[in-house]
Order: C-alpha cells, then sequence, then structure tokens
C-alpha cells in the first residue's frame, strides 16, 4: 500500500528507484541532503520543515508582547531568553529546509503571501502574565510531545535540528509551569488568572496536533517515509494523559465537563476541540491571524536597509577582491 501511495505522490519517480527509497526508509536509514529521494518526499519535508520555522519565528510575538512587562527582573530575562531561543530555533529549521533546495527568501514570500501556514496556536492573544505560563505549560508542552518523536525523523538534517530543539524546549515547558506553580498558589487573584489562562488555552493546545485522523490529509503518507512518526491523535492523546495530572499539582480544574480517566485504555476520554474554529484559523479568520503575520511583513520591509546593506558591501568586497588579484597579475 505504502509503495503505490508513493507512486502516486511523486509519479515522475522511477519505480525501483522508490522502492529502494523505501526500503532505506523501513530499515530506518537517514536520508541526507545529497541523496536521492522523491520527489514528493522532498516536497512534504518543505512544507513541513517551513511551516515549523514559521511557527517558531511567529510563536514569538505573543511572548515578545510581555518582555517589557514581565513582573521582576529575573522574569524579564528568563522570557527574553525563550524567546531568543524560539528565533535559534526557526533558524536551524530553516537551515534544514534550505538543504532541500528552496532558498530563505522564498521560504519568507510563502508565509507573507499567507501561502505557508504556521501553527493555528499563535493566533490567540496572550492577555495577561498568566499566559506566559499557559503558553510555555501547554504550547511548549504540546511542541515536545510533537518534536520528542521527530527526533528519529528519517531526514538526517531535520532529526538533527530536532535533538538541540527539544532540549531548550524542555526548559521553556519548565519556566511555564513554574510561573503556572506561582501563580496558582499566589493570591485569589492570581489564582483566577492561571484558571482564566488555562480556560483559553486547552483546546488552542489541543489543536496544535492537527485535525483529527480521519481528517488528516498528509499523515498516512508522511508516516511511511517517517517524516511524521505518530499520528494527530495518538500524540493529543498523550498530551492529554501527561498534562491533566499536571493541573490537578496545580489545584486547577482542566475546562472539560467531559474528562474523565478511561482505565479500559488506560488514559483520559476528553472532548474535542471545535474543529470549526481550528479551520477557520488557518483560513486566516483567527482572533490574531491579521496582526501576526502584519508584523513579519513590517518586520521584513523594516529590514530592507539592512539587507541592500549587506548586498552592498558583498558586491563591493568581492569587487576589490577581484581588483586585486588583476593588479597582482
Ligand atoms: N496549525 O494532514 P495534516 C512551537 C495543517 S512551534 C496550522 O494533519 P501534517 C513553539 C497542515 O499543515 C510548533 N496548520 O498535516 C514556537 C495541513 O495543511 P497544508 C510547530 C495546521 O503536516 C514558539 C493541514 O492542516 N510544530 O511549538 O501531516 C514558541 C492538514 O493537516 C495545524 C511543528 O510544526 C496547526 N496546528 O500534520 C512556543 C511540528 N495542524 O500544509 C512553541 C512539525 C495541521 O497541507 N509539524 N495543519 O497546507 C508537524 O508535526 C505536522 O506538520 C503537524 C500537521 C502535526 C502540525
Amino acid at each position: 500500500m505504502y509503495a503505490q501511495m508513493v507512486k502516486s505522490e511523486a509519479s515522475n519517480d522511477d519505480p525501483g528507484m522508490l522502492a529502494a527509497f523505501q526500503a532505506r526508509i523501513d530499515r530506518g536509514d537517514k536520508i541526507e541532503p545529497k541523496e536521492w529521494m522523491p520527489e514528493g518526499y522532498r516536497k512534504t519535508l518543505i512544507r513541513q520543515i517551513s511551516q515549523h520555522a514559521h511557527s517558531e519565528i511567529v510563536g514569538q510575538l505573543p511572548e515578545g508582547n510581555w518582555i517589557t512587562r514581565a513582573p521582576t527582573l529575573q522574569r524579564k530575562a528568563i522570557l527574553l531568553a525563550k524567546v531568543q531561543d524560539e528565533a535559534g530555533h526557526g533558524l536551524y529549521l530553516y537551515s534544514a529546509a534550505e538543504t532541500l533546495g528552496i532558498s530563505r527568501d522564498e521560504m519568507f514570500e510563502q508565509l507573507h503571501s499567507g501561502r505557508a501556514k504556521y501553527s493555528s496556536i499563535f493566533n490567540y492573544p496572550t492577555l495577561t502574565w498568566a499566559d506566559m505560563g499557559a503558553v510555555g505549560w501547554l504550547v511548549d508542552g504540546a511542541a515536545i510531545m510533537n518534536q520528542v518523536p521527530l527526533q528519529r525523523t528519517s531526514y538526517g538534517p531535520y532529526s538533527r535540528a530536532m535533538i538541540r530543539i527539544c532540549k531548550e524546549e524542555s526548559f521553556h515547558q519548565r519556566q511555564g509551569y513554574h510561573i503556572m506553580m506561582k501563580m496558582a498558589r499566589g493570591t485569589e487573584a492570581q489564582r483566577e488568572m492561571a484558571q482564566d489562562a488555562l480556560d483559553r488555552f486547552w483546546y488552542p493546545a489541543l489543536m496544535m496536533f492537527g485535525p483529527s485522523d480521519k481528517d488528516s490529509v498528509h499523515s498516512q503518507q508522511s508516516m511511511a517515509w517517517k517524516i511524521k512518526i505518530n499520528t494527530n491523535d495518538e500524540l493529543r492523546q498523550r498530551f492529554v494523559n501527561e498534562t491533566v495530572p499536571q493541573a490537578e499539582f496545580l489545584g486547577l480544574t482542566v475546562p472539560d465537563p467531559e474528562l474523565r480517566w478511561n482505565p479500559d485504555k488506560e488514559g483520559y476520554d476528553f472532548s474535542q476541540p471545535d474543529w470549526d474554529e481550528f479551520f477557520e484559523v488557518l483560513k486566516g479568520n483567527g482572533p490574531c491571524n491579521r496582526e501576526r503575520l502584519g508584523a513579519r511583513v513590517r518586520a521584513w520591509e523594516d529590514g530592507a536597509w539592512f539587507r541592500e546593506g549587506l548586498t552592498a558591501y558583498a558586491d563591493k568586497a568581492a569587487q576589490r577582491r577581484a581588483g586585486a588579484a588583476t593588479a597582482a597579475e
């Protein structure tokens, strides 16, 4: 079945080469940039890695919004470090995508024109300081759940980028949970802020894993190629199983009346997010889509003078080198 799907995704590829490629994937080989790969594999990786990179970069915006308003110097320094980490993650991932033959400018163009997606979660606003706790705890928590298996993804550069990123994500999750602990055990007003942040971020965090398996268009092929290791629903279930006891420890209530432990599946039964809302956010109609994309486009336009300066300097340096070489002849 997989061989058939591979063929349909990449009909111009030679069937023998496709079979040999699939055998390498099945053996657990890592695929490296200069090696042969089916066109569909390359395209799927570019889509997923670039969208992941965009998510890291756009993901700086809701938290960057709080750097100047962090309640203490220590919290400010921690948040600043976290936001800088996200920029670094974006850069590793753009570099990994570039090894597949797409340029960074093309990827930015896809983001700015709205053709490339970024994680739905960043289209929700961060209204209070407790949201910095909820983002670290739930959003980075969901990111880790998704990214730990991706350390074993079949494409070498993506897998290596993930190893480094996951180390930093665990610190991010811990700092968020630490904020939540302080808030949940603080004054009544602080506890209410923590509960309100959990109420607003719970379902958007569940959406981060993507649509239900029955609506996931890419999962089957991506899993055959080991670009994805788990289905969206598997990871969502794992996230709920790990996060509910953490909420109980905080003394907060997960906003889901249907949530209960199911001993038969050794996991929680839980309500699905509002999938209509999810698809609206993907279409650009979430609470902050326009603001987020607008901020990225503005940053790109404001940076034009800097890119032009770098190019002018590189041209001059090349002319100087050429002049020196001619003089030496
Ligand atoms: N948001 O067939 P499916 C972070 C799209 S960064 C938006 O299941 P796939 C962090 C999907 O792209 C976290 N779009 O797709 C950063 C596809 O549309 P296209 C980012 C979504 O690719 C800073 C369509 O829906 N992590 O954590 O097999 C601070 C059908 O879906 C979403 C990654 O990117 C979504 N939530 O599975 C703090 C991880 N879900 O592309 C934290 C790597 C689905 O055909 N990516 N779509 O137009 C993946 O693991 C997979 O791409 C996904 C989706 C699980 C996200």
